[in-house]
């Protein structure tokens, strides 16, 4: 698949405003809530996606309503773009009864399936074979639905992503393997877990198209996903993108780029190419679309750290309710 030409003539203008919104707000929650985790308002872990907005935003933003997505240990940017309320996140990230899982879950378990939204995963690599179920029950009922996985470079380094591209491929299901290659499984660099260049190029080997993407490009990511959407809608099966990305803060928590693992000229040479800035750069919004947005991001924000500082807390004895075993 080639995606190199950008015929930005052919995306919709309430779609590249919709990409820009999507990036705006995910980064303005991920500022707010690592803020928030420094002040010890989010209890727990936090795994911050800011840096890689492009990847939320493009995917999601190929997406109908009713398709799914299947999210990660890092997961904001994701429920974000695909429309999750982020007042009921940011209230689920506090620990809070008004929070997606009533405050029991944490930011690691974020899911509305009113919205398409699966779930996320704690465990790396988990998410791919759930997908992969989701993508069948949707072709065994005959609905016209596809499900975009999300799945960091270590994942596909973990024995369930062969096991679940297999799957795909053999029985030519709707889904889209996005792997977020943003260089780094925790503190493990990728040169030193993959011996290629591209994770992309291992699609190959079970038989489905792989593509190499700039994430740092919303519009790049966007018709990536689009093309892999049409093809999975047409009963053409799976699509892997791998998106080359870069992650601002540490791997969780409040540690920062500044940790030894990182060379600081990888990171300045990264921070110039903000999603946020390469898109602002393309001159396709105006002034005042750009204030707008970035205003009307501020407001949701502002609304959701009040609406999850006003819920309340759990009650002890609510811990065993809504559990399965
Ligand atoms: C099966 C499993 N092994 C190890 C861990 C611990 N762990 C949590 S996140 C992570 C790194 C994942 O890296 P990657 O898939 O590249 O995603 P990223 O954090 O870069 O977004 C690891 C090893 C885990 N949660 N699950």
């Amino acid at each position: 698949m080639d995606v190199e030409a950008e015929n930005v003539e052919q995306v919709p203008r309430d779609e590249i405003l919709q990409l820009y919104r999507s990036m705006v707000l995910i980064r303005r929650f991920e500022d707010k809530a690592y803020e928030l985790f420094s002040q010890n308002l989010i209890p727990g872990t936090l795994h911050l996606s800011a840096g890689q907005e492009a990847v939320a935003a493009g995917v999601c933003g190929a997406l109908r309503n009713e398709d799914y997505v299947e999210s990660t240990h890092r997961g904001h940017g994701h429920c974000i773009a695909k429309g999750a309320d982020v007042k009921r996140m940011m209230a689920e990230l506090m620990g809070k009864r008004d929070g997606y899982c009533k405050g029991k879950g944490g930011s690691m378990h974020i899911a509305d399936f009113n919205v398409g939204i699966l779930g996320a995963e704690g465990i790396v690599g988990a998410g791919l074979p759930i997908a992969v179920g989701a993508a069948l029950s949707c072709k065994l009922q005959g609905l016209d639905r596809v499900v975009a996985c999300f799945f960091g470079d270590g994942a596909a380094n973990n024995g369930t992503f062969g096991e679940s591209l297999n799957m795909a491929a053999i029985w030519n299901l709707p889904v889209i393997f996005v792997c977020e290659n943003n260089l780094y499984a925790m503190s493990v660099p990728y040169f030193k877990a993959f011996a290629i260049e591209n994770i992309a190029d291992r699609a190959a080997g079970y038989g489905l198209p792989g593509v190499v993407v700039d994430g740092m490009d919303v519009l790049k990511v966007y018709q990536a996903a689009s093309m892999a959407v049409s093809r999975a809608r047409k009963g053409e099966g799976p699509t892997l993108i791998e998106c080359k990305t870069y992650r601002w803060r540490g791997h969780s928590r409040l540690k920062s780029h500044e940790s030894k693992l990182y060379s600081p000229d990888e990171y300045e040479q990264w921070r110039k190419r903000d999603p946020i800035e390469v898109f602002k750069a393309k001159g396709l919004l105006s002034q005042e679309e750009v204030s707008a947005i970035e205003e009307e991001a501020e407001a949701l924000i502002r609304e959701a750290v009040e609406y999850a500082l006003n819920s309340p807390y759990p009650e002890p004895e609510e811990a065993v309710q809504d559990v399965y075993v």
